[in-house]
């Protein structure tokens, strides 16, 4: 049995039906409402994050977090946010029409997120969301992916030497006519419990092949707030090692993601010595699809190998590198043993 108490003070994540008016509007202890399919620059309120990614199947859902409150809302530079008693959503979308190329897009967006948080009273990312249009363009180095890895490395400030906790982190490609490079995040007073996985090198320790600077995340995070403990699970995809497994093979790399999975929560597990995170009806799982044709296969693969009981949503995204077709990431509780 699990425990159905709901901590009042952490994170609720959860894929409702109905618009994000509606949901803006339903109570006050609502800290984002991502709408998907819609360009980032059409934001209504601060706590409304559009997102370009189209959703895949029906019926169409939103994604809800709530936390307790008072949720106030604000604008700081080109980032709004929404911040609770312990928690804080913020957002930036960038026109790159108007924001130079990817790599300054990048390096302006990381900068502002930056200098939010130093004067935040949550200060620490726990997990950072990042849309990237045409993510897939250009050659070699000039990657736009590979582009935006090398702003965000200029842009964070890590003192050589220092190994500072990471935020978990999600990078997706959305259209390449989508004007908007969108980065969201959730923040923490405290820094999470940054979890590695064993079965993957460590996308900071990349080797040179995959660009010019590695990509800065952690493939996981633990959020401890009172009672409760939440998952928060970086994009996974078919890696193991740094190297792409089953290329051209789409249900053979959502299993591979899954397994991906499964070992880092058997590693925060390992860690935290007395909390297991489960795939259960607590928590949200997002599934990114780079070929929407891809999408029955994938519905099919994942009802046989994940618990039928953690809500998913099935979205049409590119992921990072070409020979990659699928990735997940979402949120889970953990429950004491
Ligand atoms: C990978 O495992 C897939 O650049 O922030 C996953 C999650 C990936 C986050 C990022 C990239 C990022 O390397 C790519």
């Amino acid at each position: 049995m699990t425990n159905e108490v709901v901590d009042l003070q952490s994170l609720r994540a959860s894929y409702e039906e109905g618009s994000a008016a509606q949901w803006l509007g339903s109570s006050d202890d609502i800290l984002a409402v991502f709408e998907f399919g819609r360009s980032p620059l059409d934001s209504a309120d601060p706590r409304h994050v559009p997102v370009a990614l189209a959703q895949l199947g029906k019926p169409p859902k939103v994604e809800v977090w709530r936390c307790a409150g008072p949720i106030k809302t604000g604008s700081w530079d080109q980032l709004r946010f929404a911040q609770g008693e312990q928690l804080t959503m913020g957002h930036i979308a960038l026109d790159l029409r108007k924001s130079g190329d990817m790599r300054e897009a990048s390096r302006l967006a990381y900068d502002i997120l930056q200098t939010y948080l130093q004067q935040s009273p949550h200060q620490w990312p726990l997990k950072i969301w990042n849309y990237i249009p045409g993510i897939n363009q250009g050659q070699g180095d000039e990657e736009l992916y590979r582009q935006f890895c090398l702003g965000r490395a200029d842009a964070v400030l890590i003192d050589p030497g220092d190994s500072p906790p990471l935020p978990a982190a999600t990078a997706i490609g959305s259209s390449s006519e989508e004007p908007a490079l969108q980065v969201y995040f959730l923040a923490a007073a405290l820094p999470g419990l940054d979890v590695e996985n064993p079965r993957q090198v460590s996308a900071w320790r990349y080797p040179r092949q995959y660009g010019p600077r590695s990509p800065l995340f952690s493939r996981g995070t633990i959020l401890r707030l009172n009672s409760s403990q939440q998952f928060l699970i970086s994009g996974t995809a078919s890696v193991v090692g740094h190297q792409t497994h089953h290329e051209n093979q789409v249900a053979n790399q959502l299993s591979e993601s899954l397994r991906n999975v499964q070992s880092l929560l058997e590693e925060g597990y390992r860690l935290t010595g007395d909390s297991q995170a489960r795939l259960d009806g607590d928590g949200v799982l997002k599934v990114y699809i780079r070929n929407p044709a891809d999408l029955d296969l994938i519905r099919k693969t994942l009802d046989a190998e994940a618990p039928p009981e953690i809500p998913r949503i099935f979205l049409q995204g590119d992921i990072c590198r070409e020979n990659l077709l699928t990735e997940i990431d979402g949120i889970v509780s953990l429950q004491r043993s």
